[in-house]
């Protein structure tokens, strides 16, 4: 006999691979929903149903790890680890449907969770029924009209260089471009609205008329006026770095243009957000925001499937906080929506490598973007698009290729 260890990206794989080496379709099916184990966390549990769990749990050789002091009996609500394969969770479901203490609707958040979690595609619905899928990686060029952004110095801010510039970008391999005319780099100072218009919607409306509807384009403004004007302009998303926070009126402007929304984290805002950040739990602080944020959007009149989300890499966070974003990328999947990652030439990545000058930070970004792609990450926010482009063809080369 002979012994190696084998490794299945998902269900489906592991249920080919069975199939491949003899095993009947109906045992490929059960044993491939016992090919992965799944960690829940269940926050908010009282002691005698997070006793009853733990119980019902092992009863179908799944476990739950329970606080000392849940299993003491001690009055409560607890967060708890429920670890379970896709098969124990069926059988475990059934007990909990007749189990107290709000223990019968655990079944369903769980099920949603997962759902989310595994989800893996998704479609957008864009102005004029155009569609942005997003199944497949996407990456979104950074086109700056703005004339002291920290790493393209002005360059780009004439209207010709832009519209220059967003061409290349698209035969480069973009299929979105982010046009932003407020420099939002930490301490950066507000610009008026007047201002931003005059960098930006010439910019939109400019891009539009001579690449034609090709390129989707996003702007990147948290003010409602903005992205109204914007909008009218041909764009296509509204790239909200304020997570919908900052002008009262952006919701409604999303919400009755009918059109994709970033929904980004930010702690504080663009000139004090780097003034000591902290978080006991940054991932968690996140998730609970985009919760929030989810509910605020939706109740707004948006809908939630033209919802993208964005941890916000840089914006209130300190290196060890981007670090972990990075590292626990795969938990924002727990929404179901698309994902986005902004860590192109970041000081983060400058903080990390030593490397000074934002326009030197390629090889530290595309690093960065790994444990992003691996997380579900979708729309890739970045300068370099050539480059960041073939990265991500070869991740997703190997990635769908069929061993
Ligand atoms: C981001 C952004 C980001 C989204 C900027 C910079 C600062 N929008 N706008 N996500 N960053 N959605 O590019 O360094 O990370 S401006």
């Amino acid at each position: 006999m002979k012994v190696r260890v084998r490794e299945f990206k998902d269900k489906a794989s592991l249920r080919e691979y069975l199939l491949s080496v003899g095993n009947t379709p109906r045992g490929a099916q059960i044993l491939s929903s016992k090919g992965r184990v799944y960690l829940f966390e269940v926050s908010g549990v009282d002691t005698r149903a997070a006793n009853i769990l733990k119980q019902d749990a092992i009863s179908v050789g799944a476990d739950c790890a329970v606080p000392r002091r849940a299993s003491s009996f001690e009055k409560g609500r607890w967060t708890v680890l429920l670890i379970a394969t896709e098969r124990e969770l069926a059988k475990l479901f059934e007990k909990l449907k007749e189990q107290p203490f709000g223990l019968k609707e655990l079944p369903a958040r769980v099920e949603a969770a997962l759902k989310n979690y595994l989800k893996d595609s998704f479609t957008l619905k864009l102005p004029r029924g155009r569609e942005l899928p997003l199944s497949k990686p996407a990456v979104m060029g950074i086109l700056n009209a703005t004339p002291d952004s920290f790493s393209d110095g002005g360059l780009f801010n004439t209207l010709e260089s832009a519209v220059k510039r967003a061409e290349e970008m698209v035969e480069e391999g973009a299929l979105i471009i982010d046009v932003g005319g407020e420099s939002t780099r930490p301490g950066a100072e507000p610009v008026p609205l007047e201002e931003e218009v005059r960098r930006v919607i010439p910019v939109i409306e400019a891009v539009r008329e001579r690449l034609g509807d090709k390129p989707v384009i996003s702007v990147d403004t948290y003010k409602a006026e903005v992205a109204r004007r914007a909008l009218e302009a041909g764009a296509d998303v509204v790239n909200d770095i304020s997570g919908l926070q900052f002008d009262p009126e952006m919701a409604g402007v999303v919400a009755s243009y009918g059109v994709p929304v970033v929904i980004m984290h930010i702690k504080g805002t663009p000139k004090n957000m780097q003034k000591e950040p902290y978080y006991e739990d940054a991932v968690s602080e996140i998730i609970d925001y985009f919760e929030e944020r989810i509910e605020f959007a939706t109740g707004q009149g948006i809908e939630r499937e033209q919802i993208i989300l964005d941890p916000g890499i840089g914006f209130g966070k300190r290196l060890i906080d981007n670090l972990c974003i990075l590292k626990r990328f795969g938990e924002f999947r727990v929404f179901g929506l698309p994902l986005l990652i902004g860590t192109s030439r970041k000081s983060f990545i400058g903080a990390v490598t030593g490397v000074k000058e934002p326009r030197e930070r390629l090889a530290g970004s595309l690093a960065s973007l790994v444990p992003a792609y691996y997380g579900g990450a979708k729309i890739f926010r970045v300068h370099d698009v050539k480059e960041t482009y073939h990265f991500l063809k070869v991740l997703e080369a190997v990635e769908e290729s069929r061993c």
